[in-house]
């Protein structure tokens, strides 16, 4: 194959708002470590690019929510994707921040040059502004009545119950979403980009040029959108949290998150540059250099169009060869939300499974929403791992190592390749080449998989283990075939579960590099080999395991309060019901209080407000029991009391303290006290 030599892979920036989900995973970031994972076999010159996307609204709101400031935020979750990526083994090159000064200096070179080229129109327009967050709304935290079918929940930019796109000015009786107030009107000045100035150009590159190659359902939408016409954009707006406009008079005016987001993709190829030693321009630069974009399908506008105009008016710049887009992955049949709290986080995932990553990257790949929604069921995951894992593969090896060790004292037996062998394992390469070149991930999965059930067919017609009595030299060939097999599978299931690959590749007593164009050899593996003593790759997933993954599921969405801290720490103790030291269970100041009133939180179905007698002090605690109990049924009880929980907003209120209870599915019940114990006696 002719190809260039040359990728530039790109994984979308997660914004580093809270945790992020499986979904996330096979959207995005899977199917890109599969692609470049097959890229580096080939020898291609590839770098892999991602990090966090740390600016912007999502991050001042939900900063707000958390109580702590933004670069807290971003620091808190930023380090969270990144140790999940690393041992989810996606094998970035470098995972960068937008909050890094090269970052900065990047997006505003990109400004600077727009601007002095003409390619803004400054405009002044009214924009809603709470007052009380003294902020400029953005469309989505504006909520009113939608002047098309009066539904009460219309958003600034859309209404989801008609789908009617929407201008938040025409939204009735708005209110902020965030503090509920009503907004009022101000003028603001704003640069946008002049989209429209490239529909002639953008038709004939995407409409005509991407017709045949990019997947239906990105081409679809990007298609879609130039249909219905391209308006200029607004590249900034007023706020704080992010990269400063670099023009004068442009005070409290920062860059649009989406302007200097893809440009992150441009800084940390800079920065990987830097670290290596290398020069990053080709990568960027080079018309020989193929970019690619993996992302999911919500953010296809922005890398089929936005970015790509963002860079052609740059200039210089290569533009996306594809955007393979993924659409979404479902939860045991229903939308993965991490705030509606259905959702399989990375790091839950991790701290439950933490050896059973090429389990879960196996599961998630022969289930990738490639061309619509698919859904990950812990069922199935299961399923994957016993009847496929373990039943095709990590038996068909453990069969093999068994047979050499007990017939042919753990030596490969001799033979020379067979070349009907030969001839199976390149057709398969070629498919597998094929699926990978096209995107097709699941399907390159099930072709690697059919070498290992080719393997256990052998086996199974063969019989060595009786054959071996009457012709000793013939079983041994059908060994030797066998480990043929098992190391060709070795490489090329490498992209997809890498831990897997190197664990067999050893097992084989192969010291050397994988090449992928080694595939095909069938004589790879002989005498000079040390094999190790027979293992299993794979270990039984047993009912209670998913059980209690289900169980966990469920419990999880019926909690009630949702600061992402307490998210966090809650279900890591749920996870890992781990030992804890002495020291750690003494860290926690438990007493006795005596609730002395309640009133339900307004606005919300289960959260009351208390106040708490402790003894020495009475304090607000917030609680999420309104939907159990009256307030009248609270008021009196001795309860007990994590006096040393920090500090925490919730709806406006702060809570100091939690109250502890004994939880069992959808009942709940105070953890009380004799009614002679004191207020403010400790809990030991
Ligand atoms: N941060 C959206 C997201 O996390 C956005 C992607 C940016 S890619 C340049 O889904
Ligand atoms: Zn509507």
């Amino acid at each position: 194959m002719n190809n260039p030599k040359r990728y530039t892979v790109t994984a979308a920036l997660p914004y580093v708002n809270g945790p992020k989900h499986i979904g996330h995973l096979a959207g995005a970031y899977l199917p890109a470590d599969i692609y470049v994972r097959y890229r580096r076999l080939r020898n291609d010159d590839v770098v892999f690019v991602c990090g966090s996307d740390e600016l912007g609204t999502a991050i001042t709101i939900q900063a707000l929510k958390e109580n702590i400031n933004p670069r807290d935020l971003v620091d808190k979750y930023h380090q969270l994707s990144k140790d999940c990526f690393e041992r989810l083994d996606i094998s970035f090159d470098i995972y960068h921040r937008t909050t890094e000064p090269l970052h900065f200096e990047t997006a505003q070179a990109f400004f600077q040059d727009f601007y002095n080229k003409g390619l803004f129109e400054e405009r002044t327009t009214q924009q809603y502004y709470d007052s009380e967050m003294k902020s400029f709304l953005a469309d989505r935290y504006i909520q009113g009545v939608c002047p098309n079918c009066s539904s009460d929940k219309a958003y600034g930019d859309q209404c989801e119950y008609c789908g009617k796109s929407l201008d938040p000015l025409d939204l009735i009786s708005p209110i902020s979403v965030i503090t509920g107030n009503t907004p009022t009107l101000k003028s603001t000045t704003n640069w946008y980009l002049q989209l429209e100035k490239y529909e002639d150009w953008i038709t004939e590159w995407l409409v005509e040029g991407k017709k045949d190659t990019w997947k239906p359902n990105t081409y679809g939408q990007a298609k879609s959108w130039i249909d219905s016409g391209l308006r200029a954009r607004s590249m900034t707006r007023d706020g704080e949290w992010g990269v400063p406009l670099p023009i004068p008079n442009a005070d409290g005016k920062v860059l649009y998150v989406w302007f200097d987001a893809p440009i992150g993709y441009i800084s940390a190829t800079k920065q990987w540059a830097k670290d290596h030693n290398k020069n990053w321009e080709p990568y960027w630069k080079d018309k020989d250099t193929k970019l690619i974009h993996f992302v999911g399908k919500d953010n296809i506008v922005f890398h089929c169009i936005i970015f790509p105009i963002m860079l052609k008016a740059s200039g210089d710049y290569i533009l996306p060869t594809d955007v393979p887009a993924n659409e979404f992955l479902n939860l045991e049949g229903q939308k993965m939300s991490t705030s509606r709290r259905w959702s399989l986080e990375m790091y839950e995932y991790l701290e439950a499974m933490p050896d059973k990553v090429d389990e879960l990257r196996y599961a998630l790949i022969t289930n990738l929403p490639e061309n619509k929604d698919s859904d990950f069921s812990w069922n199935d995951y299961q399923l994957k791992i016993n009847s496929e894992l373990l039943a095709i593969l990590g038996n068909m090896i453990n069969r093999v190592f068994v047979l050499t060790h007990k017939f042919y004292d753990g030596k490969v037996p001799f033979s020379t390749g067979c070349s009907e062998l030969e001839m199976i394992i390149k057709a398969q390469k070629s498919k597998v080449e094929q699926a990978l070149e096209t995107y097709s991930f699941r399907e390159a999965m099930t072709e690697t998989m059919f070498l290992a059930r080719h393997a256990n067919r052998i086996l199974t017609e063969k019989e060595p283990w009786k054959m071996v009595k009457e012709d000793k030299e013939k079983a041994g060939i059908v060994l030797f075939d066998c480990f043929q097999i098992i190391a060709n599978i070795a490489i090329m299931i490498e992209p997809f579960l890498p831990n897997t690959s190197k664990k067999i590749w050893k097992s084989l007593g192969m010291n050397s590099k994988m090449s992928w164009s080694e595939i095909g050899n069938v004589e790879m593996i002989g005498l000079e080999n040390k094999i190790s003593e027979p293992y299993y790759l794979f270990m039984k997933m047993e009912d209670e395991v998913i059980n209690k993954q289900i169980a966990y599921l469920e419990a999880k969405t019926n909690q009630t309060i949702m600061s992402t801290e307490q998210v966090l720490t809650e279900e890591k103790e749920l996870n890992q019901m781990a030992e804890v030291s002495f020291d750690d269970f003494s860290k926690m100041d438990i007493r006795i209080g005596e609730i002395l009133t309640a009133e339900k939180v307004e606005g919300t179905d289960k959260l009351m407000k208390l106040s708490v007698d402790l003894g020495t002090e009475i304090r607000t605690i917030v609680s999420g029991v309104a939907h159990v109990f009256t307030p009248d049924e609270v008021i009196g009880k001795k309860v007990q009391v994590l006096v040393n929980l920090a500090p925490r907003k919730i709806k406006g209120i702060e809570s100091k303290g939690m109250i502890l209870f004994a939880d069992h599915g959808d009942s709940l019940a105070f953890v009380t006290a004799d009614s002679t114990v004191a207020n403010g006696s400790n809990v030991k």
